[in-house]
């Protein structure tokens, strides 16, 4: 099984989308916030090389863009599911 994690921000209308695609969709991930745990935010910072969010981080990659990540969840996620 693929290791993954969402950073996000609450105020962020990107993750609220990739958020909302989640929750119509059964998809639970381990969510990291960034603008509550600066932490969080270098972590993403080291992984990725930007802060930016939506970020999803799969298997320490990190997928960038909030259509790009609704995109993966929609090719993967069944499979994932069907793996466990
Ligand atoms: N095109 C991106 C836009 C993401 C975006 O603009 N995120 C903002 C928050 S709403 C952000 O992370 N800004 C802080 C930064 O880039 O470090 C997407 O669809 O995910």
């Amino acid at each position: 099984m693929q290791d993954l994690t969402l950073y996000y921000m609450p105020t962020c209308p990107f993750c609220q989308k990739v958020i909302g695609y989640m929750k119509k969709n059964d998809i639970e991930v381990p969510m990291k916030d960034t603008l509550s745990d600066e932490k969080h935010r270098q972590e993403l910072l080291e992984i990725g090389g930007k802060t930016q969010v939506p970020c999803l981080v799969i298997d320490g990659k990190a997928l960038y863009e909030s259509d790009d990540i609704i995109t993966w969840f929609k090719d993967n996620w069944k499979r994932m599911k069907q793996a466990w």
